[in-house]
């Protein structure tokens, strides 16, 4: 989202879900998505089906590689390499779409230059992807019209994560495939209403709707219509946050979260939990996080309140009541409406339509919306300013939201821990389709469970065999940080130095392992890559010498 609000003005996914399907050239990246998006692959099959060209750029062989044209199987942590590479290539072969940079953008020079130092050639070295795979890729790119780009956690997920979604930007704008259907840069958000809670201002950055929390004009706004005086320094990020508690933070407040399962380098944060004075936990479960809690506050579940979801393609949606919430939940906008009046705060909100018309009062970009027009009309894409907009299917129409789309020069840097003799594995985490996150729900449902009761660990048969593992085999995978136990799942879908876990098993928590070195601009930590090893556990008994006379 940082990467896309300075680049094009609005960090959301650039076109809507319907346009994949008429997309003639698809680059997906760092995206597992028939797994973690299941209706938006639908839609991508679909156009593969109808003939569109599917460039795969991941570390990993996932499903859409088995259906793509080319799959760039970089180095985990290589992509700055790999699109300037491609952006090199197109700035040489010429082309790149003259007319659209010199209407839409600026900072094309400094781009220009910075991508000397790009060439396809030596970009096969760092990334281990074939010189003239990416040029045909970025060719091919360059060349259709209907091109779109999405991407999710492989690409974000790092500490150069800010960068490789800039570097993404920069292909798009040199090509112009912006403001067109069908064509755009799109990262797939995670949760249901992820995008909705950044857009309601969820965020240590921004107010509602994107606009900056710093800003003295934007503040003034806010301070007007909330009557109360306002912060004027941004507030600390998730990664920053979870490095101070115990510390500086002596007070939490989780809510929707577990953060001991979801958070990087889990057993620093469980240090500061034991120390801090007070912990709340608003959930709809015991999550693994109650353990710590002072309080719970049992909250709602979706189909249990009113409300809305807003969609990775910037749609406001209406969720509905379907089921009474059981014992004491509650929907969690009351629960927070009941604490903010303890706290001696009279908030004149009584409905979730009425909290709704207060957020989109003071953010132009939804000003248009209700719950009524969302009850009468169905489902509606931001930006919609007025009661008779009639939503937004494409940003960027005609020109940036931003007014100019910025080029931003990305120097490669490389993953915060590489593989060394101590640790020489490369450790990846992401989630399956059978489990959600940190599982608290999915672990619930029997059948669920039937299809992925356990943790398990991909190795690549080579680096299995180097170390005595078989299929199946107990295994204990050890970084700097932590270690846990799990099954061996033989494969040839990691490549070789690479292993791969999901985050999803409280018992095999991938979170002990991970490094908490955060995104230079966003904090976003380093999921996707850290040094590890592997070895195989010895089952109860066996190597034990033949029991003998006493001990000598
Ligand atoms: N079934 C299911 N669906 C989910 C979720 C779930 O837990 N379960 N979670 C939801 C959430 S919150 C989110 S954020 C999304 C996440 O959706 P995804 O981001 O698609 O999920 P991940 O499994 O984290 O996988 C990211 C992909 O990035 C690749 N990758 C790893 N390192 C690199 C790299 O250095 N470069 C590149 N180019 N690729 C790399 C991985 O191999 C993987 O294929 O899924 C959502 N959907
Ligand atoms: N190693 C590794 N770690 C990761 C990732 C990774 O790829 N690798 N991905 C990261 C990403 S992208 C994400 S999004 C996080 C996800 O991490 P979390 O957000 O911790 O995981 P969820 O399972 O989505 O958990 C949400 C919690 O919300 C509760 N909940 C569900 N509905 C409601 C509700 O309506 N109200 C309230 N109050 N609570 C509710 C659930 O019971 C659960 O306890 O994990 C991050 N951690
Ligand atoms: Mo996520």
């Amino acid at each position: 989202m940082a990467g896309l609000v300075t680049t094009f003005g609005a960090g959301a996914m650039t076109n809507a879900i319907g346009e994949i399907r008429d997309v003639d050239f698809l680059f997906v990246t760092g995206s597992n998505t028939t797994e973690a998006h299941p209706i938006i692959a639908m839609e991508m099959k679909r156009a593969v089906r109808r003939g569109a060209t599917l460039v795969v750029a991941d570390p990993r062989r996932i499903w859409l590689t088995g259906i793509a044209d080319r799959h760039l199987q970089l180095h985990p942590g290589t992509d700055v390499w790999l699109l300037n590479a491609m952006a090199h290539t197109i700035l040489e072969e010429g082309l790149t779409d003259k007319e659209f940079i010199a209407e839409h953008t600026e900072g094309f020079d400094a781009l220009r230059r910075s991508l000397a130092d790009y060439p396809a050639e030596a970009a096969e070295a760092v990334t281990g992807v074939p010189a003239e795979d990416i040029r045909w890729a970025a060719r091919r790119y360059a060349t259709t019209d209907k091109a779109g780009i999405y991407y999710t956690l492989g690409i974000t997920e790092h500490t150069h994560g800010t960068d490789n979604v800039h570097a993404l930007a920069n292909l798009v704008l040199m090509t112009g495939h912006l403001g067109r259907p069908s064509t755009g840069l799109n990262p797939l958000r995670g949760q249901n209403n992820v995008q909705g809670a950044n857009d309601a201002g969820a965020s240590p950055i921004f107010l509602p709707g994107y606009q900056r929390a710093d800003d003295p004009e934007v503040i003034a706004r806010y301070e007007r219509s909330w009557g109360v005086s306002l912060p004027t320094e941004p507030g600390l990020n998730l990664n920053e946050m979870m490095k101070e508690v115990g510390g500086r933070i002596r007070g939490l407040f989780v809510m929707g979260e577990d953060i001991v399962l979801s958070e990087p380098n889990v057993s620093r944060l469980e240090e500061g939990l034991n120390r801090i004075e007070f912990l709340v936990l608003q959930d709809i479960f015991l999550n693994e996080t109650a353990r710590y809690a002072d309080v719970i506050l049992p909250a709602a579940a979706f189909a249990e309140k009113e409300g809305t979801f807003t969609n990775s393609e910037r749609r406001v949606q209406r969720v509905r009541r379907a089921v009474p919430p059981p014992g004491q939940a509650r929907p969690d906008w009351q629960i927070l409406l009941d604490l903010a009046a303890r706290c001696g705060a009279r908030w004149p909100l009584d409905t979730p339509a009425a909290i709704y018309a207060e957020l989109v009062r003071d953010t132009p970009r939804f000003a248009g919306l209700s719950h009524e027009r969302l009850e009468a009309e169905g489902g509606l894409q931001w930006p919609c300013p007025d009661p008779g907009h009639p939503g937004t299917p494409f940003l960027h129409e005609g020109g940036l939201l931003r007014g100019k789309g910025l080029f931003t020069p990305v120097p490669y840097r490389p993953s915060k821990e590489l593989a060394d003799e101590a640790y020489p594995l490369v450790l990846s985490t992401g989630r399956t389709l059978f489990h959600y996150n940190a599982a608290t729900q999915t672990r619930r449902e029997p059948g669920l469970h039937q299809k992925q009761p356990c943790a398990f660990v991909q190795i690549h048969p080579s680096d299995a065999g180097a170390r005595g593992i078989a299929a199946g085999d107990t295994i204990e995978v050890s970084t700097r940080r932590g270690r846990i136990r799990a099954t061996a799942e033989l494969t040839r879908e990691v490549k070789r130095g690479c292993i791969w876990m999901p985050l999803h098993f409280a018992e095999a928590r991938a979170n002990l392992l991970t490094n908490d070195a955060g995104d230079a601009v966003t904090g976003t930590a380093e999921y996707k890559v850290c040094a590890a090893r592997v070895q195989r556990v010895p089952e109860v008994g066996e190597g034990r010498p033949p029991a003998a006379g006493p001990a000598r």
